[in-house]
């Protein structure tokens, strides 16, 4: 059994033209883990631990409703071996990184 723990996300772009995000993590088993309103340049504190065994999947998705349907920024698989990991996201123009 392995611990993933997610500290913190950086928000670098936004995907959002406004210049603020409604940033969603999903981890695989658990749906959505956090949600917040963020912006360009700041570190978000997100302190979500669970266990997984043998690979598990964080996605960083972009909530738009009602108006536009959610933007996917990107999927990562992380594996059971310890360390430390960095997980960059880019996509539809948005670039995060999550640790
Ligand atoms: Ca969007
Ligand atoms: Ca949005």
């Amino acid at each position: 059994m392995a611990t993933l723990y997610l500290n913190k996300l950086k928000c670098i772009t936004t995907e959002d033209f406004t210049g603020f995000d409604e940033a969603n993590i999903h981890v695989q088993g658990h749906k959505s883990v956090w949600k917040a309103t963020v912006t360009g340049g700041v570190r978000y504190l997100v302190d979500f631990t669970c266990t997984f065994e043998g690979q598990i999947k964080v996605g960083l998705y972009e909530d738009d409703m009602p108006n536009d349907a959610n933007d996917r920024i990107g999927v990562k698989t992380i594996s059971d071996e310890p360390g430390e990991r960095t997980l960059h996201f880019t996509g539809d123009g948005a670039e995060y990184t999550l640790s």
